[in-house]
């Protein structure tokens, strides 16, 4: 066996603290260049940043006045705002994952997405993904401690779950709660995704029944790892945490290796860069093993998995 030459992408998980709602979008743009900057010191040639990691975690708020709603998203991207965070990633010759609102025209109608983009070393936007699953509700819960309304103020992603070529690397990239469903992994892993990037705005308490809170970061972890383990893939994934307006979100940023372990995580609630130089070649064992999609899978009994949406019980 032929020893294949070490192929290696030196990446970084930069995980945002708490953004208030009546944080500047300038004084964001700050603190993710300086973690880009931390994160190129620290030799990475790639950066994962959170979900809507400009913004604070607007879901959380009831808001009727849609143009209140709409300050939180981005017209064009790049943009005023953060157009120098794409200048420095330029400068520094390092690639990013940016998660954000964005706002667009599609076949002369207005769209909304949670949407997360790859950029590459030279500050050119390569890929785009807009979340599909979208977790929470969509009318007011006035009973709730706070409200997750990604339903009502997001479309459902329309671009599928696709990979990219970047740094001599397959990269695929999905949002948040679309860890929690093994089919985002393994559309992911059927497109040969060596890397999966993700960001996540994760509440610590769950509004919809008492559940004890530890619950939050063992099912956040159990998912990333599942995905990279059951799919051979790295994952890179980047909360943004703390206490937003006193509503506290789940940290855990974490660099998970294909064979399903933790190779780095983050101890705060804060801005923190954690770096890991990746071995690309370190999951290939797993895909001509124990997950050689092509030897193993039997997609003639999978049939359900595509035409049952919800649960149905026949026996
Ligand atoms: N946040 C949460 C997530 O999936 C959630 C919502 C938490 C759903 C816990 C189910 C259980 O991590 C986002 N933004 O999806």
């Amino acid at each position: 066996m032929e020893k294949l030459l070490p192929r290696r992408l030196h990446a970084a998980v930069a995980q945002l603290g708490p953004i208030h709602r009546s944080d500047e979008r300038a004084a964001v743009v700050r603190r993710l260049m300086a973690l880009l900057r931390e994160a190129h010191t620290r030799g990475a040639r790639f950066v994962v940043f959170p979900e809507l990691a400009l913004t604070t975690f607007f879901p959380r708020w009831w808001i009727t006045d849609q143009a209140e709603i709409d300050r939180f998203f981005e017209r064009e991207m790049p943009n005023a705002a953060t157009r120098p965070l794409f200048d420095l990633a330029a400068e520094l010759g390092v690639g990013f994952y940016l998660g954000y609102a964005e706002l667009a025209a599609e076949r002369g109608a207005v769209t909304r997405y949670n949407t997360a983009i790859l950029v590459d070393g030279n500050g050119r936007i390569i890929g785009r993904y807009r979340k599909i699953h979208l977790p929470g509700h969509s009318d007011h819960l006035p009973e709730a401690p706070f409200q997750h309304l990604e339903k009502r103020y997001f479309d459902v992603g329309n671009d599928g779950f696709r990979v990219w070529r970047f740094c001599d690397a397959i990269v695929g990239m999905c949002i948040c709660n679309d860890r929690r469903w093994p089919e985002t992994w393994r559309v992911l892993g059927l497109q040969g995704a060596e890397i999966v990037a993700l960001g996540y705005n994760t509440p610590l308490e769950n509004i919809h029944h008492r559940e004890p809170e530890h619950l939050r970061m063992f099912h956040h972890l159990l998912s990333l790892q599942a995905g990279a383990y059951q799919n051979a893939t790295w994952v890179l994934a980047a909360a943004k945490c703390g206490s937003e307006d006193g509503f506290a979100m789940i940290g855990g940023s974490a660099i998970v290796a294909p064979t399903g372990e933790i190779a780095a995580r983050t101890l705060s609630e804060d801005d923190e860069v954690i770096t890991v130089e990746l071995d690309l070649e370190l999951g290939a064992y797993l895909r001509r093993t124990v997950f050689d999609f092509a030897r193993h899978r039997r997609i003639e009994h999978y049939r359900l998995i595509t035409e049952r949406t919800g649960a149905k019980a026949e026996v």
